[in-house]
């Protein structure tokens, strides 16, 4: 019977293209049967699979092209990696082209493999995206030559914004830790890279005209963590190494709560300088805030501030935070915070708290229930992080040690991720998934937290939901182990994928 069926739908589906037109919903009922095949996560938009396979040898003509430089890179190093030579002699291409094709957005791309395997884009970026797929489709291991599917894909993401945040803050993580994240992360496709760079326990980003934010405030952590700091130089290195794989860093100052470290690195800053001005190491939240009505000292400090993290972080993006903080003058610390954003040519993003604000502000949902709902109508966009879905410092299992469970007490399952609808939400800009570091102290730890969980916010914030299927997502992810092994991740067991 399912063999029957299979011949029907495949029969439609021929029918189908040869008016030049694929209809998805075909497309998706026969990859059930393929399924072992196509072991791509984000699910592309369609797949149309041709019988034959395509048998890519150990020397290709590998097609130049100077105009697309991250693309290239990112295909030559594939190559190589399996061992695949170029030879401009050799029968077989893989050839990476620019197309304007307007309904493959600029994210977008079209995989065709038959005789040759062509990547088409319109962007630079669809085509390292391309490329992403193309090495999803490929194994982990050399061998004397790779067998590939003939098929032809086009794909584009449902969501502009498919993010991880990290708290460098509580708990600092190295420069090396990050640049493997983003190698995992455009991986599967995932773009952008929230880094929560400040908080009472601590201050991880130089500033020149504020060293001791750094010389203090980069000396403490939370207990148990790690402290340290990233130099400019660093930072800016990490976002040229982050544009190569087309993940944007956005920056995240805490204002004006949040901020113990730079009130113990400036004491001025706070309104009583009493108590509460040494470095903190605890775990509580809510305490701490710069003294909204000190504004000829803290304005120009946040001015100063904002300016250094633009003149590092090219991102349209600054992230002022503005979560957990009770002030009367609140609402006009973030307006007056966000003109000076917007002074600067870019767009202010801030926690759904902001949302009090008149100012146009990309929100963060953060907490499931939150009413965001006045500043949605006023036409502000978000950016979904409800924290029963998303919030990966919460166990993988109920009770897991060490996680935090104030959001939800069942854990955050790869089930229940992978079970957010975005569609279901209006205004949003994507999904992000952060990983606040209180629990996490070390670069293992941070591996267990985020993957293979973050995998799951990868899919349903690039496919289109009739495409999401938590049984076959699984059986496309289990596949996926050596993959993860061989970017030395040190993922939590999920007991579903069997690993
Ligand atoms: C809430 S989410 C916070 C963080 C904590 C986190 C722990 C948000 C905007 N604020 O300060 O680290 O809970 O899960």
């Amino acid at each position: 019977m399912k063999i029957i069926i299979t011949m029907v739908l495949a029969f439609m589906l021929i029918s189908c293209q040869t008016n030049n037109e694929i209809e998805h919903s075909m497309v998706f009922e026969i990859k059930t049967e393929q399924e072992s095949l196509l072991s791509i996560i984000p699910y592309p938009r369609y797949i149309s699979q041709q019988s034959g396979t395509f048998q890519l040898g150990l020397s290709v003509n590998v097609v130049q092209n100077p105009l697309i430089p991250t693309s290239m890179l990112a295909l030559k190093t594939l190559l190589s990696e399996l061992n695949v030579k170029h030879d401009s002699t050799a029968k077989q291409q893989v050839k990476l082209v620019l197309v304007e094709q307007s309904e493959l957005s600029s994210e977008g791309y079209q995989v065709t493999i038959d005789e040759n395997i062509l990547i088409s884009a319109n962007t630079d970026k669809g085509l390292f995206y391309g490329v992403q797929t193309l090495r999803q489709l490929l194994p982990t291991a050399i061998h004397s030559a790779y067998s590939l599917p003939k098929l032809t894909i086009i794909d584009s993401p449902e969501n502009e914004w498919r993010g991880s945040m990290l708290d460098v803050a509580r708990s600092f993580l190295p420069i090396e830790y990050l640049k493997s994240h983003i190698d995992r992360m455009s991986l599967f496709k995932l773009n952008k890279l929230h880094l929560h760079l400040s908080d009472d326990q601590g201050w991880r980003v130089e500033i020149k005209q504020y060293p001791r934010l750094t010389e203090i405030g980069g000396k403490s952590a939370v207990e148990g963590g790690r402290s340290g700091f990233y130099s400019q130089d660093e930072l800016k290195d990490l976002v040229t190494y982050a544009a190569q794989r087309h993940v944007d860093i956005i920056p995240e100052v805490d204002l004006p709560g949040h901020t113990q470290a730079a009130l113990a690195s400036y004491n001025e800053l706070a309104c009583d300088d009493v108590e509460n001005l040494s470095l903190y190491s605890g775990t509580k939240v809510g305490f701490s805030k710069l003294c909204i009505t000190k504004p000829d000292i803290i304005y120009p400090f946040v001015k100063g501030v904002l300016t250094e993290l633009t003149q590092i972080f090219p991102s349209q993006y600054i992230h002022i935070g503005g979560d957990e903080i009770e002030d009367p003058d609140y609402k006009s610390f973030i307006e007056e915070a966000a003109k000076i954003v917007k002074g600067l040519g870019r767009i202010t993003v801030a926690w759904e708290e902001a949302s009090v604000a008149k100012s146009d502000i990309l929100l963060q949902l953060w907490n499931d229930s939150y009413d965001i709902q006045p500043a949605l109508d006023r036409g502000q966009k978000m950016i979904l992080s409800p924290c029963s879905y998303t919030y990966l410092d919460h166990g993988n299992y109920a009770n897991q040690p060490n996680t935090y469970d104030w959001c939800t007490k069942e854990g955050v399952s790869l089930e229940r991720v992978y079970s957010l609808n975005p569609q279901k939400y209006n205004n949003i800009v994507g999904v992000e998934s952060p990983v606040w570091s209180e629990l996490v102290h070390d670069d293992d730890t941070a591996d267990n937290r985020l993957w293979p969980r973050l995998v799951a916010i990868a899919e349903v914030s690039w496919s289109t939901q009739e495409n999401r299927n938590y049984k076959q997502f699984l059986s496309r992810l289990s596949v996926m182990k050596p993959r993860f092994d061989k970017l030395n991740i040190n993922y939590y067991r999920e007991p579903q994928l069997k690993w």
